[in-house]
């Protein structure tokens, strides 16, 4: 292996020139607002999610996460590792509120925020509103006011591209703050264990690691032609981000990526008559939200999540917007249809419309806007 050949654009890259990025990311945000709203709750581990044997964490506060408690883990595990841990149920609606906050608290230093979820953003402020200048100290007030007018803590990392921001973000929660100034970016993308990447998942960090790659140097010592071979679309991503790169810009108003809604069952079926009616109520849910927020798709795409946690899904794309509930109505059974008979009994049924064309302003994403108990 070695570091020859490059992706065609890097002259691209040096002519892009230096940006000035902010990434801002709440600290254990559910759980923080439980906390916030509740007194009694404050130093103590606390998680958000369902109770129920089937239920599984959103979030939970650092107090819990101390006991080893995580996002995405079954509730019965996260009790085991501690037991006093007190459960609230999501409340959706207020954590819409404080995302509105937010992102109104940001979109007084610049017009370029990229929302990622509810709880973090991405900020161009290579050019700012008020004339500050200094990325290092908008994130500075923007962190303050978060803390005065939300009673919120909020993370942020300062960069020069998205990647490291990102990761900037992460490395002094809570409440911290991470400068990565250029010509340092590199070094520190090196430093890091590839799964801390954006993008790279359990199963993406497996696959290097059999491949000898646990680190960004050890991504670095990789020709580009040997990452497109092993990882296709994502090699070039790869290849720049160890070296501390990202072109992507921050693009404003991407709040909205679709609309779904998930229910997981109170018990596992594999009956297609079965399925077909918690479809149904799938449907129904989630068209009403698809009108309510003047949302238009192109592409319905059907979750089934096994006993296992294993995952199954089909998705169709059309060539215009789903016109009509019947249509969505349609393409929902169709897809379903597809994957009848069910080989292991599902835990979960999701159904999400996306590739829409607004821009609606809600900042609802796919986590916020799930249903029921919690999807992960
Ligand atoms: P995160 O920012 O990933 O987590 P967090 O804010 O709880 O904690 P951290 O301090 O590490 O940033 O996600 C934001 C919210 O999104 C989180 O509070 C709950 C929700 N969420 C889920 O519903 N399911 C998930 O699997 C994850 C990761 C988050
Ligand atoms: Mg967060």
């Amino acid at each position: 292996m070695s570091a020859t050949a490059s992706p065609a654009d890097d002259s691209a890259e040096e002519a892009s020139g230096l940006r000035k990025i902010i990434h801002v990311d709440m600290d254990a945000f559910y759980a923080s607002v439980e906390q916030r709203d509740e007194p009694a709750l404050r130093g103590l581990p606390i998680a958000v999610g369902g109770s129920g044997p089937r239920g599984v964490l959103t979030t939970c506060s650092y107090e819990a996460r101390k006991f080893g408690c995580r996002s995405a883990m079954p509730s019965a595990t996260a009790r085991r590792l501690c037991p006093g841990l007190i459960f609230r149920p999501p409340r959706f609606a207020v954590y819409t509120q404080v995302s509105h906050q937010i992102r109104d608290i940001f979109l007084d230093y610049t017009p370029h925020v990229e929302p990622l979820s509810l709880d973090e953003a991405f900020l161009d402020v290579t050019e700012d509103l008020k004339g500050i200048g200094s990325a290092v100290r908008i994130a500075e007030l923007i962190r303050a006011r978060i803390k005065a007018e939300t009673g919120l803590t909020a993370s942020a990392g300062v960069s020069y591209n998205k990647f490291l921001a990102k990761l900037a973000s992460d490395q002094h929660k809570p409440d911290g703050l991470c400068v990565i100034r250029p010509g340092e970016g590199a070094q520190f993308a090196q430093g890091l264990p590839v799964r801390r990447f954006f993008g790279i998942g359990p199963r993406g960090a497996e696959k290097m690691a059999g491949l000898g790659i646990e680190t960004g140097a050890d991504l670095t010592a990789c020709d580009i032609a040997f990452l497109r071979g092993h990882f296709g679309a994502q090699a070039d991503y790869l290849y720049r981000a160890a070296r501390g790169i990202d072109l992507r810009r921050v693009k404003a108003g991407r709040a909205r990526k679709s609309v779904g809604t998930e229910r997981t069952l109170d018990k596992d079926i594999s009956s297609g008559s079965a399925l077909r009616k918690v479809l149904a109520r799938i449907i129904e849910l989630t068209w009403t939200r698809i009108e309510k927020s003047g949302s238009h798709g192109r592409t319905v795409t059907l979750k089934l999540k096994h006993g296992d946690f294993s995952q199954l899904t089909r998705a169709r794309s059309l060539p215009s917007t789903v016109a009509s509930k019947a249509e969505f109505e349609a393409i929902g059974h169709a897809l379903l249809d597809e994957v009848l008979p069910l080989a292991q009994p599902v835990r979960l049924v999701g159904l999400t419309l996306s590739a829409l064309d607004d821009e609606s302003e809600q900042g609802l994403t796919q986590i916020g806007a799930s249903q029921g108990s919690l999807p992960f």
